[in-house]
C-alpha cells in the first residue's frame, strides 16, 4: 500500500514524498473481494473497551458480542440473530459515515457518484445475486466526470510514461529502503542493479522520444519493474492472473488523471477472458515474450 502512496505521489507530478504510514490504504479502499482484510462493523463495545479496561471484561464482552471477533467483507455488516449467532448482512448505505470530502468520493462503472466506498460496497451488497450487482464495479476514485475518449497515439503514449515511473517508484524505494523495509531482499538485489547502473535516465520531465529511445537502449532495466508490479496486484489470489478487483489499486486513482487507463488495461487482455495474465501484462509494457519469468514476480 506504500508503493501506491509514492506511485501516485509520482503520478501527479508532485515530488516524491517519504511514505507515510500513517496515510490510508488505498489498496484497502478499493479491492472489492478479501474479506480477510475487511474490518468489522463499529460497534459501541468495541469502541469502549480500552486499553484501561480489566481484562476480565473484555473476556465477558467477547463472549456476549459474538460480532467482536467476526469479520464481515466491504459492504457487510455483523449481527447477531435469534441463537446469538453472528452472521454479515448487507449494511444500510444511510448508516455509512458522512463523507469528508469530494476526495471520498467514489465513480462506479454505472457512473453514479457514490459518497464513499462505504456508500459504494453498501449498494453493491443490496443488490448482490442480481446481474446488475454483478456488473457494479468500483470505477475510479473522485466523481464521475467526463472522461475524453483515449486516442489512439495517446495509447501508445501510455506504456512509455509508464514504466519510466515505475522504474523510478522502484528506485526511490530503493534509496529510501534502510530502515524502511519496502522491498524484500531478492527484490532489493534486483533493483541495486538498475540503480547503480551509470546509463539509468534519472527520473525527470523527458519528452516521450527521449523514454522511446531510452527503452531500447536500456530495455534491461524494463524487465524488473513490470514484473514487480504485476506481482504487487496479483495477490487476492497470488495466481498470474490479475482480475478486475486486483487491478484496482493501480486502476481507481489512475483513470482521473489519465484517461488513457481503462482502454490500455481493456487492451492488456488480449484473449478478453477478463484476466490479464502475466504474459499479456508483459507485452502491452512492451516485454518481450522471453524475457517474461514467473520467477521475477518476487
Ligand atoms: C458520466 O457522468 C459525468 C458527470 O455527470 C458526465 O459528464 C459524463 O458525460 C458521463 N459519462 C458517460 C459515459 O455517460
Ligand atoms: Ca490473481
Ligand atoms: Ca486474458
Amino acid at each position: 500500500m506504500r508503493v501506491w502512496i509514492v506511485f501516485l505521489l509520482c503520478l501527479a507530478g508532485h515530488a516524491m514524498a517519504a511514505p507515510a504510514e500513517e496515510e490510508p490504504a488505498l489498496e484497502e479502499l478499493v479491492t472489492e473481494e478479501p474479506a480477510e482484510e475487511v474490518e468489522v462493523g463499529a460497534n459501541p463495545v468495541q469502541v469502549e473497551v480500552g486499553e484501561f479496561d480489566e481484562a476480565i471484561e473484555v473476556v465477558e464482552d467477547a463472549a456476549e458480542n459474538p460480532c467482536l471477533n467476526h469479520r464481515c467483507k466491504k459492504g457487510k455488516v455483523c449481527e447477531v440473530d435469534d441463537t446469538n449467532t453472528p452472521m454479515c448482512v448487507c449494511q444500510d448505505p444511510s448508516s455509512c459515515p458522512a463523507a469528508e470530502g469530494e476526495f471520498e468520493h467514489i465513480c462506479g462503472n454505472d457512473n453514479k457518484t457514490y459518497d464513499s466506498s462505504c456508500h459504494f460496497f453498501a449498494t453493491k451488497c443490496a443488490l448482490e445475486g442480481t446481474k446488475k450487482g454483478h456488473k457494479l464495479h468500483l470505477d475510479y476514485i473522485g466523481s464521475c466526470k467526463l472522461i475524453e475518449p483515449c486516442l489512439d497515439n495517446e495509447l501508445t503514449e501510455f506504456p512509455l510514461r509508464m514504466r519510466d515511473w515505475l522504474k523510478n517508484v522502484l528506485v526511490t524505494l530503493y534509496a529510501r529502503d534502510e530502515d524502511n523495509n519496502l522491498l524484500t531482499e531478492k527484490q532489493k538485489l534486483r533493483v541495486k542493479k538498475i540503480y547503480e547502473n551509470e546509463k539509468r535516465l534519472e527520473a525527470g520531465d523527458h519528452s516521450l522520444d527521449l523514454l522511446a529511445r531510452d527503452f531500447q537502449k536500456n530495455y534491461n532495466m524494463y524487465i524488473f519493474p513490470v514484473h514487480w508490479q504485476f506481482g504487487q496486484l496479483d495477490q487476492h489470489p497470488a495466481d498470474g492472473y490479475l482480475t478486475h478487483s486486483e487491478l484496482a489499486p493501480l486502476r481507481a486513482p489512475l483513470i482521473p488523471m489519465e484517461h488513457c487507463t481503462t482502454r490500455f488495461f481493456e487492451e492488456c487482455d488480449a484473449d478478453k477472458d477478463k484476466y490479464i495474465a502475466l504474459e499479456e501484462w508483459a507485452a502491452c509494457f512492451g516485454i518481450k515474450e522471453q524475457d517474461v519469468d514467473k520467477d521475477l514476480v518476487i
